[in-house]
């Protein structure tokens, strides 16, 4: 389960209590506000009108970033666009959990005893929940109590987190700590207490979660682009507009060589929330579109943003978005010249940038035979940091860096334009993709000679780890928002003595039957988002 850091997300485990005389929503906003990190939705009688409900607790999660599971039914899971599923010893397979709710679901599995972990096949899951560790009639049918020593003998053997559950509050939960435990639910504790929010609250301390504030979903739209508009320092910047956003549209100034370029960012494609923050989301959307113009040699100028969002965004998390994306127009001295808001199902950012351009335009057509393929920068990186976010392996930070803060290569266009080089694009879809591009658009091939040299030291570290070839994977990963150029190689003498980092990463021949030739067998495009 590829989330940020499960064991962190298992420490207070909320489930509802459908017998209990307060609301599930009541329930919910309780254990949220102490500091639940995970909640689930466990209803043994389920009936259809109890859907509704469902999804306004599921909504409820999403907007406070706390992953949202249902109990025993997958196909439920799944209609509630829940994060997950716990499925318990008489349930459905997890593998079929995982097939259907896809690879970054979270599906949690019921084990109370080492026979039954012995029994029970974890293909497809992420998690363990044991017990009842102490005494609980919140639960008839529920195993024989295992204790804080049966705990222990389980957590010894799992290979996944555990999390105890039966009978748990906050005088008890740190035996179930002691005992290794990543995290404890609770069900009365919370529900069926006198002092619901005390308990909650003595329970968030003993698992050492801090209280939040409930964030609210935005709402109206106009109210909403007014406060991101006021989180825009560059919209009010006037340079580049006559009559800046705030009409039906913007009203450029005269611009020298108008270039205009346009990108997509999509939630579960280009990023997930899990691993970043809405600000960095904002940054590196803004990057990625003017890398485009930073590859066409403009200067950017303004940007506009269609932005798609779902209902149950919080507000906060909208202005955030909007924080990162004023951040990264102010670096490059742009300003936010317009966009669009509607609701969606996932959040989406349309993003169209307008520069100005210089007396060169580079092409992908211009390479020609005798010509060097020249990078300006380390490559593969990114895709590998985006690996590591996937696998949950926080020891490479370069490559994790590299993935989320792509910074358009306006440095090295200046140089590469003041050496008249013509033939430019920038690598999003990987080396060996975008190499393609260049050998179609110019009528030739490209030669790769790739070399152990080129590979990041960080690359090589990481390849040697999870026994991947170096190589491959420099030519393969996207996201790197490096330049791509070709030129002959008396000019990359000049162009690389002002970019150290640019190295040559093959030679452009006459056509021949491939466009590409010299990558190592089975070498595919980039796809991003890792899918
Ligand atoms: N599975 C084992 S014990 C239990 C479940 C669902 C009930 C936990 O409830 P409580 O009220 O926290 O003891
Ligand atoms: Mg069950």
């Amino acid at each position: 389960m590829p989330v940020k850091d499960l064991s962190s997300l298992l420490r207070f485990y909320f489930i509802v209590d459908c017998d209990a005389p307060v609301s599930l929503g009541g329930q919910v906003e309780t254990a949220l506000l102490a500091g639940a990190t995970m909640v689930q939705y466990r209803n043994k009688a389920f009936q259809t009108r109890d859907f509704e409900t469902l999804e306004a607790l599921c909504r409820l999660c999403r907007t406070n970033h706390v992953p949202f599971i249902v109990n025993d039914d997958i196909l439920l899971a799944r209609a509630a666009g829940a994060d997950g599923v716990h499925l318990g010893q008489s349930d459905e397979e997890h593998a079929l959990a995982r097939k259907i709710l896809g690879e970054y679901a979270i599906v949690g599995a019921s084990v109370s005893t080492l026979d039954e972990l012995e029994g029970t096949d974890l293909a497809g899951c992420d998690y363990i929940g044991t017990g009842p560790v102490f005494h609980t009639s919140t639960k008839p049918d529920a195993h024989s109590v295992i204790g804080p020593g049966g705990l222990s003998e389980v957590i010894r053997k799992s290979p996944l987190p555990v999390v105890a559950i039966g009978g748990i509050h906050a005088d008890n939960a740190g035996l179930c700590f002691s005992a290794g435990a990543a995290g404890v639910a609770v069900i009365s504790t919370i529900t069926r207490a006198d002092d619901p929010f005390g308990n909650a609250l003595a329970l968030g301390a003993a698992c050492g979660c801090r209280q939040r504030y409930l964030q609210t979903p935005w709402k109206d739209e106009f109210v909403l682009i007014d406060r991101m508009v006021d989180c825009c320092a560059s919209a009010s910047k006037t340079s580049f507009m006559k009559v800046p956003p705030g009409d039906d549209a913007s009203l450029f100034a005269d611009m020298a060589n108008p270039v205009f370029t346009t990108d997509t960012q999509r939630e579960g494609i280009h990023f997930r929330r899990y691993w970043q923050t809405m600000d960095e989301i904002g940054k590196r959307a803004v990057e990625i579109t003017f890398s485009d113009l930073a590859a066409s040699y403009a200067k950017p100028a303004g940007l506009f943003v269609n932005l798609c969002i779902p209902a149950e965004t919080a507000e906060e998390d909208v202005l955030a978005l909007y924080r990162g994306i004023d951040e990264a127009l102010v670096s490059h001295g742009a300003v936010l010249a317009g966009g669009n808001v509607s609701s969606g199902p996932v959040l989406a950012l349309d993003l169209f940038a307008a520069g100005t351009g210089s007396d060169i335009f580079p092409v992908r057509s211009a390479a020609s035979p005798g010509d060097g393929l020249y990078a300006t920068g380390p490559l593969g990186l990114a895709r590998s940091g985006l690996e590591c976010l996937a696998r949950g392996d926080f020891s490479f930070p370069g490559l994790v860096e590299k993935f989320k803060f792509p910074r358009a290569r306006f440095d090295a266009a200046d140089v590469l334009c003041s050496n008249g080089v013509a033939c430019v694009m920038d690598i999003s879809d990987g080396l060996y993709g975008d190499a393609a591009h260049i050998a179609a658009a110019s009528g030739v091939s490209v030669r790769f000679e790739p070399s152990t040299e080129a590979v990041d030291p960080q690359l090589a570290a990481y390849c040697e780890k999870y026994g991947l070839d170096p190589v491959s994977q420099l030519l393969a990963g996207g996201d790197d928002y490096e330049l791509l150029f070709a030129c002959r190689p008396e000019i990359f003498e000049i162009v690389s003595s002002a970019l150290p980092g640019a190295f040559r990463v093959g030679s452009i021949v006459a056509r021949q039957d491939r466009l590409c030739i010299g990558a190592p067998e089975g070498t595919t495009s980039y796809r991003h988002g890792g899918g």
